[in-house]
């Protein structure tokens, strides 16, 4: 397993927080509960980095962590969950709107899915985002050792089918057994390079 260099950057609550950058980054974003964090954890092979839980709403504001010095990855809520009054799905939209909009750095979502629930409105609502702000779209169905193989890759297709992009381009990953990372790793080069 490779060794990666990270450090947090910043925690932000609104845009007098986001960090100063120049390095290509990538939104870890998707339904509460779906494995952004440990994503992210998986990735760069760390236990802890990125706050992780049983629970939903784990993650409640931006975390942005750079990575080998080379990118920089911004962990999201749930949607629907973020920090703020009563109105979660309100704080939750004053958190990312100016952020999907105005980050100019931001190069690609990463869409991250439970491989066993069907894509919902706001998963569509998040590829939409991207395909019109010409972000890279990177779906990745987590938890895939829940499932066996054969119906692990029968649910990404039909995931890739529901969001309309071929399966190919679909990372089926496990973030227990940590397989598919590599995969994950190659899109991220990819996008970065542009
Ligand atoms: N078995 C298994 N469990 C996973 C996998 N990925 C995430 N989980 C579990 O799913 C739960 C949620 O994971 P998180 O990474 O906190 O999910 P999140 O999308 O960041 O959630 P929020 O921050 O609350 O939006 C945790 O209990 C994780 O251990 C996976 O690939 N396999
Ligand atoms: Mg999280």
């Amino acid at each position: 397993m490779q060794y990666h260099d990270v450090k947090l950057l910043a925690t932000a609550a609104d845009r007098s927080q986001w960090p100063e950058s120049s390095l290509p980054e990538i939104m870890f974003a998707g339904r509460s509960n779906a494995g952004k964090s440990t994503l992210i954890n998986t990735l760069v092979n760390r236990k802890k980095l990125a706050y992780t839980g049983k629970t939903p709403g784990k993650t409640r504001l931006l975390n942005f962590f750079e990575i080998d010095g080379r990118y920089v990855f911004c962990d999201s809520p749930g949607y629907g969950y973020a920090v703020g009054g009563d109105s979660s799905a309100e704080s939750f939209q004053k958190l990312i709107d100016p952020y999907m909009h105005e980050r100019e750095t931001l190069k690609g979502v990463v869409l991250v899915l439970d491989i066993r629930r069907t894509p919902n409105e706001d998963d569509l609502l998040m590829r939409d985002f991207a395909r019109e702000s010409g972000l890279k779209l990177l779906p990745v169905c987590m938890k895939a050792d829940k499932l066996s193989r054969g119906a692990g890759i029968q649910a990404a297709a039909k995931i890739a089918r529901l969001l309309e992009v071929t399966p190919k381009d679909i990372c089926i990953v496990s973030g227990t057994e940590k397989t598919g990372i590599e995969q994950v790793w190659n899109q991220i080069e990819a996008i970065a390079a542009e």
